[in-house]
């Protein structure tokens, strides 16, 4: 008798090449996708396209695409088990966006809490800052992705995908997974260290003790959490009193990157003496994980045609699955698609 296999799972996540990939955007997001991909079918981009929504150099993009791709590597995406590729290397992102982009109310757009913190100034910012979470929708739904491991920042994006994808069904008829975002209680939102009430960003990486990068020295990590802010108190305890918030953030990264349970990591800091002695334990366990991850994308980083290579072989895997899709969606809303685009 032959057993029927349930089809896996299918993750899909993304993250910009706009600037120091850091501890954030690991616990938050990349942590998860390494795990996802031993029981689902992962797949992971680099989203250069979403990247120039604010303007980038362009001899730089190109290195920083290299260079998160090889931090993804690094991380322990694997690419024999993953499709690991560029955004726009598969050309179908771009059309879906589109296509998605007139079915999509600007209304729901401007409700969106990061386009009105990212373009408060409406005569500078792109038109692509508003359609951002539609090309978002174009990268999830192209590829039929059942979840979306996000940090908590893309909560709301999230809700829009399935908005879109909803109403396209409605009007077109069935064509779309509705994804579900898969959103950690711990590490959804890893906060700054120079300030715990806001999140840790690529975008304010470079500030002096805002982010341990997942690049960065041994030396300057010890450094960066050594000034972490916390509060004038003493009790090391997980609390959601904003009080608390840097405490509550160390906590949250030593639990995440240990493994320990909460009872385990208080039991750790019981006999602690203050947040000095909370502050290295945190340190250390920060050194100790990120310092294989240096020293992989250090090698990676030195060989650009073998990842070049593993960016091709993905994006042709990425695109053997988005072509169909992309014909599909075209045909829906009544386009032809011609013999030779087939
Ligand atoms: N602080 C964070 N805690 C947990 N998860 C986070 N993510 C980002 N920051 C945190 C998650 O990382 C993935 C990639 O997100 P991104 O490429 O948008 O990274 P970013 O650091 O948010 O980048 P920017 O350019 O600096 O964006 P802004 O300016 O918006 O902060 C996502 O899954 C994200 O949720």
């Amino acid at each position: 008798m032959t057993e029927s296999k349930t089809p896996r799972r299918r993750v899909l996540s993304g993250i910009q090449p706009s600037g120091r990939m850091h501890l954030g955007n690991y616990l938050g997001a990349v942590q998860q996708w390494v795990q996802a991909q031993e029981e689902k079918e992962g797949l992971y981009c680099v989203v250069d396209l979403h990247a120039i929504t604010v303007y980038q150099d362009p001899e730089e993009l190109e290195e920083q695409v290299r260079g998160t791709a090889a931090l993804l590597l690094a991380c322990g995406i694997d690419p024999e088990k993953s499709v690991l590729f560029v955004q726009s290397h598969v050309r179908a992102h771009s059309e879906a966006a589109w296509i998605l982009n007139c079915q999509t109310p600007l209304g729901w757009l401007e409700r969106m809490t990061q386009f009105k913190s990212k373009a408060a100034n409406k005569e500078r910012a792109s038109a692509g800052l508003l359609t951002y979470p539609v090309l978002q929708a174009a990268d999830i739904l192209l590829y039929d992705a059942d979840e979306v491991p996000v940090g908590d920042d893309q909560r709301q994006h999230l809700e829009l995908a399935r908005d879109i994808a909803g109403r396209f069904n409605h009007l077109y008829g069935e064509t779309f997974v509705l994804p579900e975002p898969v959103i950690r209680k711990f590490g959804a939102r890893i906060m700054a260290f120079d300030n715990p009430t806001a999140k840790m960003s690529k975008s304010s990486g470079d500030a002096q003790g805002h982010a341990v990068a997942l690049t960065d020295e041994d030396a300057k990590i010890r450094k960066t959490i050594k000034r972490a802010v916390t509060d004038s108190g003493r009790e090391i305890v997980f609390s959601e009193d904003p009080e608390k918030a840097g405490v509550n953030n160390l906590l949250t990264i030593y639990k995440l990157l240990t493994g320990k349970d909460q009872e385990a990591v208080l039991k750790d800091f019981a006999e602690a003496r203050g947040y000095g002695d909370l502050k290295k334990a945190v340190a250390e366990a920060v050194v100790e994980s990120i310092r294989p991850i240096r020293e992989r994308y250090e090698r990676l980083m030195g060989d650009p045609a073998e990842l070049d290579r593993l960016l091709a072989v993905g994006a042709d895997r990425a695109r053997a699955l988005a072509e169909p899709k992309i014909i599909q969606i075209k045909e829906r809303v009544g386009l032809t698609v011609p013999a030779a685009l087939r």
